[in-house]
């Protein structure tokens, strides 16, 4: 049983580590893990993050004078009890040690560890979308008018979500005009700075945009489904355009452009999988 006892104490340390070194904003994780795992019956008895000896102590051999082969088998049994609720009660140290009475700002974190990144509304932005007679896109912020480069559009949908501030992991997504094509990039790109030498307006900032496969899951922010943001091509009467849709739209005529250009967040539902051509 003294094997067993240092085996369980190398075992909590390490994950205690882990959970030190962890991205707070994987606490979000953590705290569906806890609900599943833990059944929310987490012990608040473990201030100091130290072992629970105590505990440990109460469940060894519960029913001596059986055979050997039995103690050893049932001490077994108690040891891997052990680590999971020392494992459990850690991480509720490492919850309340990281975020003392923390209120939740925009930071892309869970700081109050409700499951839920960046709560408050102010921390997000809805982008617009309008379309001109000739069937061009663009996309804006306000529902009530078109932006620059975008005159004489009509309001057409609520396109997407996304950030407000620059939170980790995100670019700024500017919306380039030139006559029929309304293009959105990462301000300052590559691609950026060839549409402002070809004379595109980019003057529109539509807020901050997760880069692909970083976002927070559905379900962890404010807004039901995370989606993949894909751009396609198609053609007008009057020139190129450009479509950047999370799903629910009709693509006859229109080639995807891969790769997805971002994540993005909406209460209405994301393409159900993934668009043909892309
Ligand atoms: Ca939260
Ligand atoms: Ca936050």
């Amino acid at each position: 049983m003294q094997r067993n006892w240092t085996m369980k104490m190398a075992t909590t340390a390490v994950l205690h580590r882990t959970w030190r070194l962890a991205p707070l904003w994987l606490a979000a994780s953590c705290l569906a893990w806890l609900t599943a795992c833990g059944g929310g019956a987490v012990s608040t008895s473990d201030a100091t993050a130290t072992d629970d000896a105590a505990a440990d102590v109460a469940t060894v051999d519960s029913t001596p004078g059986t055979d050997a082969a039995a103690d050893s088998a049932e001490d077994s049994v108690d040891a891997a009890l052990d680590v999971a609720s020392d494992a459990i009660t850690d991480q509720s140290d490492v919850q309340k040690a990281d975020t003392p009475g923390s209120t939740e700002t925009c930071n892309g974190l869970d700081d109050d560890l409700d499951g839920i990144v960046d709560n408050p509304s102010a921390c997000w932005k809805t982008v617009y979308r309008f379309q001109a007679a000739n069937g061009a896109r663009c996309w804006g912020t306000s529902d009530k008018t078109p932006p620059v480069g975008c005159s004489g559009y009509t309001y057409e949908v609520e396109a997407f979500i996304v950030a407000a501030t620059a939170v980790p992991n995100t670019f700024e997504g500017r919306q380039c005009s030139a006559g029929t094509d309304h293009i959105i990039v990462p301000f300052g790109s590559t691609d950026y700075d060839a549409l402002v030498a070809t004379g595109h307006d980019c003057s529109v900032s539509l807020g901050f945009f997760y880069k692909l496969g970083t976002a927070p899951a559905s379900g962890h922010t404010p807004w039901a489904n995370t989606c993949s943001l894909y751009r396609f091509s198609f053609s007008t009467p009057d020139g190129g355009a450009h479509l950047f849709t999370r799903g629910a739209d009709s693509l006859t005529g229109m080639t995807c452009e891969t790769p997805a250009r971002a994540d993005v967040f909406s209460n209405f539902a994301c393409f159900s999988s993934k668009p043909d051509g892309c």
